[in-house]
């Protein structure tokens, strides 16, 4: 793009030359002016013009790394769902007024460049974005990282809703192109499957395991720019697309190997295709397999290649590189490291598994067992013949420290094997060959000691710690909520975003009528802007003075939307009983996407728009509940959503939900909670004080120990409850869907029917549907007062400080990671002072 004299500090903004830059990419990328370009170009070209500022710092960043040689940590994750870049790089660059004023002064509104940006989604839900968190805190803090991913050619699916469905329509995210992107192929590796393992004698009479008669991709990266706040750093996103290592020649046809060719083309097309868009889910699938192995080691081998290049002793590797495993998912890594190093550097299995078990650390994202990754042995040594005989080999001699340390004890080997009935257990190899094993809330953390890993736990108890999840106070106030972000800059001035522990010195103006007024006046602000929203996407007119009450979050029935519109159900009815109760008008606003496959929570997504439908036009209700879907959830409308909310739903069955990252974000946007004391749920109730939340429900002991018993039954409480009774015959008789009365007869079933199920009603809901009409009956109580409730909001932002993602990279690096502070040097820091 366009050339300039010098090199900017990040926070000398250019503004001229800012503009001269979006006029000059708009006529060299369109050949238009400004008058004549479509939004989606300008976008395009102020996206070009501030990569043009970004690189600037991502040469001088990585220019620096080189010279001063820091540990460097790769986050390994098969998802980061990155949300837009644009308002986020412009924000982190510190140049979000100027930006804003150079766009007004082209006659140009900067929120609407922002709305032509398709959401970058390369991930389901809390773990992809957790991973972009993390990216975004590691820039801020100063450490030297690559997140490494695949660039799905289609991203999470695109969430239409048809008559009350949910419509799946595909997510073409790369369709105008990607201006933050850069495509790398000198960086390019092969990446090879299937075929046949044999032992070859090379030059030097060595004997080696060659791969032969496989079919192989060709990796090519491309980097995403990951832009610290204020600091000049920046790392890189890398992303792996797939390419067919030849072209495809017309001429193998006479060569005989035309199939391979056109095979080989397939494979590269199949493989970045598109993100399975299942969350706490595993599914079995083969290309699944094939993305996870295609993309740890393009990955791994090019993380090596870079170390090579500056060091020779490879037995040192994991001096200065960590793999971070984001769940399972990339736990092909260690049996790829294990190959490189014994294969291509030669080390003997004990120098290299010296090397890979001192670089790789795996967390665990959840306790749900259909989430475990488990691959049948036949696919796995099929599809990845000579890592399968590295994890054989690594199985063999787990076997055996086990038999040592629990002699005769056959039971221990069942649980813990590696391999076992058939089965490669992606979880035991990583707790194997993990440095460190953590889990993402305190009580998530707890549970897995004590239940779930609990052989592991008591085996290997030096690798298990615990580190509470967290999130970027950038996007998700900065950025997301900027009136709340002035006036609390306002009151305890600007280090918060950099350093959210600050953000506690609002406590002294919770009682502060004055500022609870501000406070409730910009929540105000930001329920109209949602409530416009809502307006222009379902049609529907919500009252920005009701009480907006919000869960978003991926369709899962162990989060519990079902026990949140069954009470919804029961308050209509209440109302319908009694017309003139009291009752403060309340909207309840929904927003979760559904794995395609996933019959039960598609049911919900029906249920709740069929609910919506009745209650929001029965005119007993006079418009006192509103019941909103709102369709395609993603990190872009949900910065508007958590701004606007007030109360947070965060009722998943105690246990079940590892942390959750949107009850800190609701938090963060001073949204009281109402919920178990489940995940992360638990810390934040600690920060914040119960008084200012509303907790209910079985604590997770309880659920393990009716789960450990067979279950609890139901019927009991069907029998001899009305309310619920009453509800629960409402799915099946017609009420909100008096064409078929049977539609939601399997969510009914799930609730009661041991037949359709295993276990009846095993999230539950029943069990917690009292507690929690209790305590939304409280969450109505402490609205009426307005002050009580101005205080309680705002003492939940001030204790939010714990929940960024600065104190949990923070935390990884001081125990995991161990990471050096890069330093830019002086002429660049002394230039961002000026
Ligand atoms: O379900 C967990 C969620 O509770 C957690 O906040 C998130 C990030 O740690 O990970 C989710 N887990 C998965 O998506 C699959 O393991």
């Amino acid at each position: 793009m366009i050339k300039k004299k010098e090199t900017p500090a990040p926070n000398a903004f250019d503004k001229e030359l800012f503009k001269r830059s979006v006029l000059y990419n708009v006529k060299t990328l369109y050949r238009k002016t400004l008058e004549e370009a479509t939004p989606q170009q300008i976008f395009q070209a102020v996206g070009y013009a501030i990569k043009d500022v970004v690189i600037d710092n991502w040469l001088n960043t990585q220019k620096e790394y080189d010279k001063q040689d820091p540990k460097t940590v790769y986050y390994l994750s098969m998802e980061f769902l990155m949300g837009r870049a644009l308002g986020n790089n412009i924000i982190n660059l510190q140049a979000y007024k100027p930006v804003k004023e150079a766009m007004d002064e082209l006659g140009l509104d900067l929120n609407v460049i922002e709305d032509q940006e398709p959401d970058p989604a390369l991930g389901n839900g809390g773990l992809g974005r957790l991973a972009s968190c993390f990216l975004d805190s590691l820039s801020t803090l100063g450490y030297a990282a690559y997140g490494c991913g695949i660039r799905y050619r289609y991203g999470m699916f695109k969430q239409e809703i048809r008559d009350g469905y949910q419509v799946e329509v595909p997510d073409n995210w790369l369709d105008d192109g990607n201006p933050f992107e850069l495509r790398r192929p000198e960086y390019a590796k092969e990446v090879k499957f299937g075929g046949y393992v044999n032992v070859r004698i090379d030059e030097n009479g060595r004997s080696n395991f060659v791969q032969e008669g496989y079919q192989s991709v060709k990796a090519i990266p491309y980097d995403l720019p990951i832009v610290g706040y204020g600091n000049g750093i920046v790392n890189t996103l890398r992303i792996w697309d797939a390419e067919a290592i030849e072209c495809f020649h017309l001429d193998s046809f006479d060569k005989g190997d035309y199939r391979k060719a056109v095979e080989q083309e397939n494979l590269a097309r199949n493989i970045v295709e598109v993100l399975y868009p299942n969350d706490n889910h595993y599914a079995g699938k083969e290309l699944r397999l094939k993305q996870q192995y295609f993309f740890i080691s393009a990955s791994v081998q090019e993380a090596i290649a870079k170390y090579m290049r500056k060091h020779d002793d490879i037995k040192k590797f994991y001096e200065k590189v960590t793999f971070q495993l984001n769940d399972t998912h990339p736990t092909v890594a260690v049996a790829e490291l294990m190959r490189i190093l014994m294969d291509e550097y030669y080390l003997t299995w004990d120098e290299a598994w010296d090397v890979t078990t001192k670089t790789c650390a795996y967390t665990n994202h959840t306790i749900m067992a259909e989430a475990l990754e488990k691959w049948p042995i036949e696919l796995f040594s099929r599809l990845l013949p000579r890592i399968y005989q590295i994890i054989e080999e690594i199985n063999r001699r787990f076997i055996i420290k086990i038999q040592e340390m629990y002699p005769g004890n056959q039971e221990k080997i069942r649980k813990m094997a590696i391999i076992y009935d058939g089965q490669v257990k992606m979880a035991h190899l990583a707790i194997a060959a993990g440095f460190s094993v953590n889990g993402v809330a305190r009580l998530h953390t707890e549970i897995l000691k004590n239940q779930e890993l609990k052989d592991f736990y008591e085996m290997m108890p030096e690798k298990f710690n615990n580190k509470t999840n967290g999130i970027t106070q950038r996007r998700f106030l900065l950025h997301g909520n900027p009136l709340l972000a002035d006036w609390v800059t306002a009151h305890v001035g600007s280090d918060w975003i950099t350093d959210l522990s600050k953000i506690n010195k609002l406590k002294i103006y919770a009682d502060d009528e004055k500022c609870q007024q501000e406070f409730m006046n910009i929540k105000y602000q930001n329920k109209v802007r949602l409530a416009q929203y809502i307006l222009e996407h379902n049609g529907i007119e919500v009252d920005p003075r009701s009480i907006f009450d919000v869960q978003v979050k991926r369709l899962h029935e162990y989060k519990r939307q079902l026990l949140n519109i069954l009470h919804v159900m029961y308050l209509y009815n209440q109302l319908k009983d009694h017309p003139e109760m009291e009752f403060y008008p309340r909207t309840f606003i929904f927003g979760a996407k559904a794995a395609a496959g996933y019959y039960n929570a598609k049911m919900t997504i029906k249920l709740i728009n069929s609910v919506a439908d009745v209650v929001n036009n029965d005119p007993v209700v006079k418009g006192r509940i509103k019941v909103v879907f709102i369709e395609n959830y993603r990190v872009s409308n949900a910065e508007l959503i958590f701004a606007a909310a007030d109360v947070s739903e965060q009722i998943s069955t105690a246990s079940k939900e590892a942390s959750g990252t949107g009850n800190m974000k609701f938090m963060l946007n001073g949204a009281l909670t109402i919920g178990t004391m489940d995940g992360a749920n638990v810390e934040i109730v600690e920060e914040v004080g119960e008084e200012n939340a509303f907790i209910f429900g079985l604590t997770s002991d309880e659920v393990i120990h009716y789960e450990n018993n067979g279950g609890y039954d139901p019927t009991e409480i069907f029998n001899n409850d009305p309310d619920v009774r009453r509800v629960l015959m409402q799915l099946i008789n017609g009420t909100f869907a008096p064409n078929d009365p049977d539609r939601f007869r399997t969510l009914y079933n799930s609730l009661l029917n041991t037949i359709s199920t295993n276990k009846a009603d095993m999230y539950f809901i029943l069990k917690d549907f009292k507690a929690y009409a209790e305590a939304q009956k409280k969450v109505e109580q402490a609205y009426r007062d307005e002050k009580g409730w101005a205080r309680s909001a705002i003492l939940n932002v001030a204790c939010s400080g714990k929940f960024t993602s600065d104190r949990t990279i923070q935390e990884y690096v001081d125990e995991v990671w161990h990471l050096d502070k890069v330093v830019l040097p002086k002429k660049v820091a002394d230039k961002e002072k000026n």
